[in-house]
């Protein structure tokens, strides 16, 4: 089907300067000056050692694009816009020397009808970049919206006032990066008599017999006349729904599908999608189509009074979903060099350990329409927070209304994927204003304290909740996460939480089980990155705790000491600096597999677990469980038990255990829990088997025993458990349980044997090992698992995907001996 509309793509023979310099380069769009400046070497990489520092004067200044473009085809007939997909962020464009657009909000699109200013040769168009600390410095006389922006590392913190990521001005994982450009794709549309401006699709009713559907579809059109609109399944080739519209806006179709495959998030069904495309036609021409994917379920926020407070859990197709995943940032601070591979790993790898939903954090980025259709296609749902985080925002008029049409555009953009679970006002703006002390701080008068709470209401409880229920009024909103406080014990039974008493509060490991929200919606430990990404962004005389570059790289004002004293009471003094990293990401592993593990024993009170934070946007050391260049760390390998769809979860007291298992699978099964407790070596002490009733989507299956009794006269520092849920012959889950801590256990320097098989390693050991790391010094290989804890006299096969042959003496290992 041939349409009558052409996308010309405007990417390529840009040039760039610093305003105030006659010198212009090549530039890359999409693109932002930080990349073109490193590409001609006129700065170094800013991620490297301290150079960071080097780079900060270009925030300061104002940058020039420039592009001449011929349109030698160009036809007077038709009509042609100017699509900028993003423009990073103060803009005046001008085409042919004329003013075209003068753009202030990194999040929007824009497009402009230029048709009477193109010419067929020679066409300039000319973007100029200003500096957003130049266009917002009036504004910082003004009440202190700014005072506020704990995380923005600027002298003067402007990022309140501009609508562009708030972490490129720093965070407390990432560095300060306030580039601009043309971030995200430009190019030409040429179009005729009408073109798709919308295509939404509603689901009036679903069951598994019959999905009723209606879509609104909406077109630009030259001049009025009588189109046809279909729609059609692009995999049945099958017209679903047809008819005249005479109207531009919301022209409303309709059509049933019978016995509907519903999508389910990846662990509970397939996520199935249909491929549906709406088409516009004048008689037989085909004028333009929009293809979407789309997939059948429903998702309801569930938010009940009960006996101890609010609940807040999410009913996805009418079964309550245990939310397991993690909070995503943006993964680069310099984002146009994101690759679409890029993607497909870090979301592979999301689903590669089990996670079901993934946070879209406040601070970053409405992410690219690929990122969400990928999700869709993996059943991976999706938190989506708008892009405010951790400061307060004004509303005064244009700013306000620049929000409006943020949020507008966004979620018309991305309201069909059914990855999508919520909309989420903002990251921990509310919990901030009312708990972080910055009224008494900053000194925040009475008239500015009132003026600076109205806009936060006039902004989240509103402006955004108004659009969404005209644009998308089918999925759930919440005003802001966390809805509730981590200060008092008594706010875990409400609604959601960001627990940081671990970290900000310096609390103990184990308050993670006692502090268990409703669904926790953050919480985290940091950890050093792999070795390899040490050694990419150090010189040799860095690759200390304390050296400058490592202080450097460490963003949060708690720093690298929190990492060691947790790292010291957990494992033996490291021996040198390699061993203190990778011991620290032992203890991330062994913080967060508490935190989780009492946040699923516990399912039913929560019903969610989003740790802080998924990944990195540079390289240093942070609460991710994968790194900036994608190497997985301890917690990550780890996760793939405790996301895994049955855990057993043992619960340790004086004497007793209770040993739980969780299941968030939609069948009952009966099923043999078998608990063996072996020493060090290997040498089995007691076994003892149990009957379980496994029971649907619960937690409620346990069995209670005296763990000294079980390991007789063994010490309980020289001994473990071995815990499986066996069916039959299938093992449906597995565990190990040590007593005591690793420093404290007494473990023994390992007799490790490595032997290769192709592309497989088979490791065994003499005794038991916590936390066995296996590397290559040369080569970045990934294994299937790794940092194992090793059973003597067991055999472990650790594959590496890539290399076809692994030479056993070219690895290295590491123990926590
Ligand atoms: C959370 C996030 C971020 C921050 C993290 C670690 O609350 O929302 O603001 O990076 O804490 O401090």
């Amino acid at each position: 089907m041939l349409v009558a509309q052409r996308q010309i793509p405007l990417h390529d023979n840009w040039t760039f300067s610093q305003v105030g310099s006659d010198q212009s380069y090549s530039a890359s769009v999409p693109g932002v000056v930080h990349l073109d400046l490193q590409m001609l070497k006129q700065i170094p990489d800013p991620f490297y050692g301290n150079n960071e520092k080097e780079v900060q004067w270009i925030e300061n200044e104002n940058w020039q694009y420039q592009l001449q473009f011929d349109l030698e085809d160009m036809d007077t007939g038709k009509n042609y816009e100017l699509i900028f997909e993003g423009l990073d962020t103060y803009a005046e464009v001008s085409l042919n020397g004329q003013s075209i657009l003068s753009a202030d909000n990194m999040f929007r699109q824009w497009r402009i009808d230029v048709g009477s200013k193109l010419k067929k040769t020679n066409n300039r168009l000319r973007i100029l970049f200003k500096s957003p600390l130049k266009v917002n410095q009036h504004k910082l006389s003004g009440p202190p919206y700014h005072k506020t922006a704990g995380n923005d590392a600027g002298k003067d913190k402007v990022s309140v006032y501009t609508r562009k990521a708030p972490y490129h001005f720093g965070w407390d994982w990432g560095p300060r990066m306030v580039s601009c450009g043309i971030w995200r794709p430009v190019y030409l549309l040429e179009w005729e008599k009408a073109k798709i401006t919308d295509f939404q699709v509603y689901q009036k009713s679903l069951s598994t017999e019959k999905a009723e559907l209606e879509a609104l579809i909406s077109y630009d059109q030259d001049e009025p006349q009588d189109f046809t609109l279909k729609i059609r399944d692009l995999d049945t080739e099958q017209l679903l729904a047809e008819s005249t519209a005479k109207r531009s806006d919301n022209n409303k179709l309709n059509w049933t599908i019978t016995n509907p495959e519903l999508w389910w998030p990846h662990n509970l069904g397939s996520p199935h999608l249909y491929n549906w495309q709406a088409e516009i036609w004048k008689e037989d021409q085909l004028l333009d189509k929009k293809p979407i994917s789309f997939g059948l379920r429903t998702i309801e926020l569930i938010q009940e009074d009960d006996q101890i407070g609010k609940s807040f859990f999410f009913k996805v197709n009418g079964q309550a979903v245990f939310m397991k995943g993690a909070n995503y940032i943006p993964s680069d601070a310099l984002l146009p060099r994101r690759t679409k591979a890029d993607i497909d790993r870090l979301l592979a790898d999301a689903k590669a350990v089990n996670m079901n939903m993934i946070r879209i954090w406040g601070g970053g980025i409405y992410e690219e329409d690929y990122f969400y259709q990928q999700c869709d296609e993996l059943g991976i749902l999706i938190w989506q927070d708008f892009m405010f985080a951790c400061s307060m925002y004004p509303a005064d008029e244009p700013f306000l209304s620049n929000i409006k049409a943020e949020i507008q555009q966004n979620v018309r953009r991305l309201r069909n994927h059914p990855s999508i679970a919520i909309w989420c006002g903002n990251n921990e703006v509310d919990v901030a204003w009312h708990n972080w002390g910055w009224q008494i701080q900053y000194l925040i008068s009475k008239k500015n304290q009132e003026k600076m709470w109205g806009d936060y209401q006039k902004i989240f409880h509103q402006a955004i909740p108004d659009i969404l229920e005209q644009v998308d009024p089918d999925r759930p909103y919440t005003s802001t996460s966390p809805l509730s406080n981590w200060g008092k014990l008594k706010n875990f039974n409400n609604s959601t939480m960001h627990f940081w008493g671990v970290w900000h509060g310096r609390q103990p490991f184990s308050d993670y089980k006692i502090y268990v929200g409703r669904f926790m919606s953050e919480y985290g430990f940091q950890s050093f990155p792999d070795w390899k990404t040490i050694q990419a962004f150090a010189p040799a005389e860095e690759q200390r705790l304390q050296s400058a570059v490592m202080k450097n790289h460490q963003k949060s004002y708690i720093g690298n000491g929190m990492i060691a004293s947790h790292t010291r009471a957990h494992f033996r003094k490291p021996k040198n600096f390699q061993d203190f990293v990778y011991k620290s990401q032992l203890t991330q592993q062994i913080g967060i597999r508490t935190a989780i593990q009492s946040h699923r024993a516990r399912k039913g009170h929560c019903m969610g677990t989003l740790f802080w934070q998924l990944n990195d946007c540079w390289p240093g050391p942070s609460w991710s469980s994968i790194d900036y260049y994608g190497r997985w760390k301890a917690l990550h390998y780890d996760l793939k038990e405790l996301y895994a769809d049955i855990l057993i979860v043992a619960e340790q007291d004086h004497e007793s255990l209770r040993i739980r298992v969780v299941t968030d699978e939609l069948v009952d099964r009966k099923a043999v829990l078998q608990v063996d407790a072996f020493r060090l070596n290997g040498k089995k002490i007691a076994g003892r088997e149990f009957k379980l009733d496994l029971q649907a989507n619960s937690a409620s299956s346990f069995i209670d025993l005296n763990w000294k009794k079980l390991i007789k006269g063994s010490h309980r520092k020289a001994s473990y458990l071995e815990i499986k849920l066996i069916e039959g012959e299938q093992v449906l889950a597995q565990t190990l349980h040590q007593f005591v801590v690793p420093r404290s256990m007494r473990l023994k320097k390992p007799k490790i044997t490595l032997r290769s098989e192709g592309s497989k390693v088979f490791v065994e050991t003499n005794t038991f090992v916590k936390g066995f790391y296996l590397f290559s010094e040369k080569q970045d290989l990934h294994f299937s698992q790794n940092y194992v804890d090793l059973q003597a006299g067991r055999t472990y096969v650790l594959e590496t995907q890539g290399a076809e042959k692994i030479d056993v003496s070219a690895l290295n290992y590491l123990t926590s001996y």
